[in-house]
C-alpha cells in the first residue's frame, strides 16, 4: 500500500483524492458539530443542493462508533455556486478541470467512450485499502449503523443511493456496474428495486433461471469516474470498467471479494459483498424520488440484498445523494449520462446532431437535442419526417426508455442553457403542428404521470418531440430573423465599450 500511496492519483480515479481536491477549491465544508441521521442530516444535504453550497463531509454521526463506520459526503455531484464552476463536481468525476461546462463534459464523456478501452488490472488484498477491515457474517449489523432517513415520508432508512452495484452473468462473460437505490431491511440485508429493464435485472434474471441467488457487491466510494459510468445507460454485454479506465487515463484496479468471486475497486471504502436473492422480497420503499415526489405508503416488495461480508477503509466515507428537487446526482449524473449516450446513438444513426443536454430543472425528463443545421440543409428533409426519425431513433434506444420528451433545437441555441430552450420552445414551437407523439415505447413506471395521471388511450403514455425550429431553418441557409439581445443586437464595438465600462457607469461586478 505504502508503495501506492506515493503515485500521483487523478480525481476522478480516486475518490479521496476526489475529496482532497474538493477542500483545496474551497468546495467541501467538514462538519465536525455531531450531526443526527434521523433526517437532521439529509436536511442538511437537501438545502446544500438547493442552494448549491459546498459539499458537506459529516464526520461526526450520532450513532457512529469511533473511526468505523461512517462518515458522510453529502451531495457527492451537486453543483457549486462558485462563479464559473458550476458544474465542478461532475467535470472533476470525469478528469477535467472543475471550470469545464456543459459541452465540453458531454464531449469528454463520448471521446472516451471512442477510445481504445483501459481494462482493469487485478491487485491482491494487500494492495487494497478497502480489505484495512473486515466484518463477516454475524459480526454484520446493518441495523445498528447510524443510516439516516432521508426524508420524512420514506418507508425506510436508505443506506444505498451513491454506492455501485457490481454483478455478472453466470458465464462471467459480462460485469455490470450500476446504481440503484437501497434501504435497511434488517441486520443482514438490504432491500431495494431491481427493475427487469436494468441490466441489473436482465442478469438477475439469468441466476432466477439456475436455481440460484446472484452474487452480488456493493461498493461505496469508488473512483468517481466509475460511479459516473454506473449511471450511464451503455449498451447490453459491454462492461463499464474499460471505459472507466479511458474516462480516468488509467486502469481501474480491482481487488477480490472474501466470500464470493466478484472483483471490488481496490480504492473502495466500504464494500458489502453476498447475494441478490432471486426468489425473497420485502417491503421496500417509498423515498422521494428523482422527479423531486413521493407518494407517501406507496410500499412495493422488492428483493433482498444479503450481505455476507463488509469490507472497509480506515475512517471510511459513505458517499450520500439524497433525492429529490435538483439539482442532485439523478440529475447532474443520470442525467448528463444519458443526454452523452443519447448523443452517442444519434450520431451512429448518421443524424445531424451536435450536442444533446439534460436541463436539471427538468429531473431528467427533457432532453434537449441541438441540430446541425449545415448537414440538416443537405438531407433535404423537412420538420414532420425528421422529427420522427430523431424520436424513433431516440426512444427505440435503451436510454429512451426513460426520456419522455424531447425538444429539438437549431444550432443558434445552446442546450445547455435552460433559458435558451424555453425561448426556442415559446417561438418556434406551434402546439400540434411542430409536436409530434410516440406511443409504441414504454416509459420507466417511475414517472409521476406514468403511475399518478390519467391513464393513456393506449397502452403507452405518449412520448413526445416537440420540434423547436422554423421550416426555414430545413431549407435556407441565411436566417430571416435576427435574435433581439445584447449579443445579437450590437456591433462588437459597441459591446466592448459597455463591457468595458460597466463599472464606471455605476454597476457592480463585470
Ligand atoms: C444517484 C442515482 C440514483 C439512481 N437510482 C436508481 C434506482 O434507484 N433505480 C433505478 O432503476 N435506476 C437508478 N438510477 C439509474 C441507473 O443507475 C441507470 O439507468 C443505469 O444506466 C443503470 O445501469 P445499467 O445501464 O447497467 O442497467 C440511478 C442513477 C443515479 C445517478
Ligand atoms: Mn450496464
Amino acid at each position: 500500500m505504502a508503495a501506492n500511496a506515493s503515485k500521483a492519483v487523478p480525481a476522478a480515479a480516486d475518490f479521496r483524492q476526489f475529496v482532497k481536491e474538493l477542500e483545496d477549491e474551497n468546495d467541501l465544508l467538514t462538519i465536525t458539530k455531531e450531526v443526527d441521521p434521523h433526517l437532521e442530516l439529509a436536511a442538511i444535504t437537501r438545502k446544500v443542493y438547493e442552494t448549491e453550497d459546498k459539499a458537506p463531509l459529516f464526520e461526526s454521526i450520532k450513532g457512529r462508533e469511533g473511526k468505523g463506520l461512517f462518515r458522510i459526503l453529502g451531495a457527492p455531484v451537486g453543483l457549486s455556486r462558485q462563479p464559473g464552476r458550476r458544474f465542478g463536481r461532475i467535470a472533476k468525476s470525469l478528469g477535467l478541470p472543475s471550470t469545464a461546462m456543459g459541452a465540453e463534459i458531454i464531449n469528454r464523456i463520448n471521446e472516451c467512450k471512442t477510445k481504445e478501452p483501459i481494462p482493469p488490472i487485478q491487485v491482491s488484498s494487500d494492495q487494497a485499502p478497502v480489505k484495512e477491515y473486515k466484518l463477516f457474517g454475524d459480526d454484520v449489523d446493518l441495523t445498528a449503523l447510524p443510516v439516516p432517513l432521508h426524508h420524512d415520508a420514506d418507508g425506510g432508512k436508505f443506506l444505498q443511493t451513491f454506492g455501485m452495484h457490481i454483478v455478472k452473468t453466470p458465464d462471467g462473460r459480462w460485469v455490470n456496474w450500476s446504481i440503484t437505490r437501497a434501504m435497511v431491511h434488517d441486520k443482514r440485508a438490504l432491500v431495494g428495486p431491481v427493475i427487469p429493464k436494468q441490466d441489473i435485472g436482465v442478469i438477475s434474471q439469468m441466476w432466477k433461471e439456475k436455481g440460484q441467488d446472484m452474487p452480488w457487491a456493493l461498493c461505496f466510494g469508488v473512483p468517481p469516474a466509475a460511479i459516473m459510468a454506473s449511471g450511464m445507460p451503455i449498451p447490453k454485454w459491454t462492461d463499464e470498467s474499460g471505459f472507466v479506465g479511458a474516462l480516468s487515463g488509467q486502469p481501474v484496479e480491482m481487488v477480490k471479494c472474501e466470500t464470493n468471486d466478484i472483483y471490488v475497486p481496490r480504492n473502495a471504502e466500504i464494500v458489502l459483498e453476498g447475494v441478490v436473492s432471486t426468489s425473497e422480497v420485502a417491503p421496500e420503499g417509498p423515498m422521494a424520488e428523482y422527479h423531486g415526489m413521493v407518494f407517501p405508503g406507496d410500499q412495493k416488495m422488492k428483493p433482498l440484498f444479503k450481505v455476507n461480508a463488509i469490507t472497509y477503509r480506515h475512517d471510511p466515507i459513505l458517499p450520500l445523494c439524497v433525492c429529490g428537487r435538483a439539482t442532485e446526482e439523478n440529475h447532474s449524473v443520470w442525467g448528463t449520462m444519458i443526454a452523452a449516450e443519447v448523443l452517442n446513438i444519434c450520431q451512429a444513426a448518421g443524424l445531424p446532431i451536435k450536442m444533446v443536454w439534460c436541463p436539471f430543472e427538468s429531473h431528467v425528463m427533457w432532453f434537449a437535442v441541438q441540430v446541425d443545421r449545415q448537414k440538416l440543409r443537405a438531407l433535404k428533409t423537412n420538420i414532420p419526417d425528421f422529427s420522427r426519425k430523431v424520436g424513433h431513433t431516440i426512444f427505440g434506444s435503451k436510454p429512451g426508455w426513460y426520456i419522455p420528451k424531447i425538444f429539438l433545437v437549431g444550432d443558434d441555441i445552446d442546450p445547455t442553457e435552460l433559458r435558451d430552450i424555453i425561448w426556442a420552445e415559446s417561438t418556434r414551437c406551434q402546439p400540434l403542428t411542430n409536436e409530434f407523439f410516440f406511443e409504441e415505447y414504454g416509459n420507466i413506471p417511475l414517472m409521476p404521470y406514468v403511475e399518478h395521471g390519467l391513464e393513456p388511450k393506449n397502452a403507452n403514455h405518449p412520448k413526445v418531440v416537440r420540434c423547436c425550429m422554423f421550416p426555414c431553418e430545413f431549407v435556407d441557409e441565411k436566417l430571416f430573423w435576427k435574435e433581439g439581445s445584447f449579443r445579437a443586437s450590437y456591433p462588437a464595438e459597441v459591446r466592448d465599450k459597455v463591457t468595458s465600462n460597466w463599472k464606471a457607469y455605476g454597476f457592480d461586478g463585470e
